[in-house]
């Protein structure tokens, strides 16, 4: 197993759209193992793979209190979505320090294959529903604060690029 560094907004990757997984094999397998030990090292809920730059439709997530009940989401798709929404403060591996609110369906149905190549559904909401949006955003190369205005991600991006040129020194 490998830790993996984690992309941080402003990179252009971030903006990536997936690829399906087209077959889930034993790098696949290698992968969703390399996710779930950086996503726990990291302290994080979920990971998608574009965040670790592999631009294919992989996602894991634990929003369990014990950390011990990870799920594996290959070729996610959103199947059904609640008619109600609710704004939600949000953080992101990505964007390490800043919390702020999205607007997200309450409950969505989401049809994936798991790390051993069976096609299951899920039924989500609270967290577990937020997270899932959450990380099909990012292999669609969309990032949670794209939902913010124009003025606040401007200040987020210069902020994060202030925080990089400093870490680089
Ligand atoms: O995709 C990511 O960057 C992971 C992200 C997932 C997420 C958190 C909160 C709402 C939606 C999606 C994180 O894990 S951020 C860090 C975190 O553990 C956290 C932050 C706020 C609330 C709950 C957890
Ligand atoms: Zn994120």
């Amino acid at each position: 197993m490998a830790l993996l560094p984690i992309l941080c907004y402003p990179h252009p990757n971030l903006h990536k759209i997936a690829k399906p997984v087209a077959s889930v094999d034993t790098r696949i397998q290698a992968l969703v193992q390399d996710m779930l030990e950086t996503m726990y090292e990291a302290k994080g809920i979920g990971l998608a793979a574009t965040q670790i730059d592999v631009h294919e439709r992989v996602i894991v997530i634990d929003v369990s209190e014990e950390r011990d009940q990870p799920l594996v989401l290959i070729n996610p798709e959103i199947t059904w979505k609640s008619a109600t929404t609710h704004l939600n403060e949000e953080g992101c591996l990505s964007v390490p320090g800043i919390y702020d609110g999205v607007e997200r369906f309450d409950e969505v149905h989401v049809k994936a294959l798991n790390e051993k190549g069976e096609s299951r559904t899920m039924e989500t909401k609270e967290l577990l529903a937020v997270c899932v949006q959450h990380e099909m955003d990012h292999l669609m190369g969309k990032v949670f604060v794209e939902y913010l205005s124009p003025l606040k991600r401007n200040r987020i991006k210069t902020k994060m690029l202030k925080a990089q040129r400093e870490d680089a020194r």
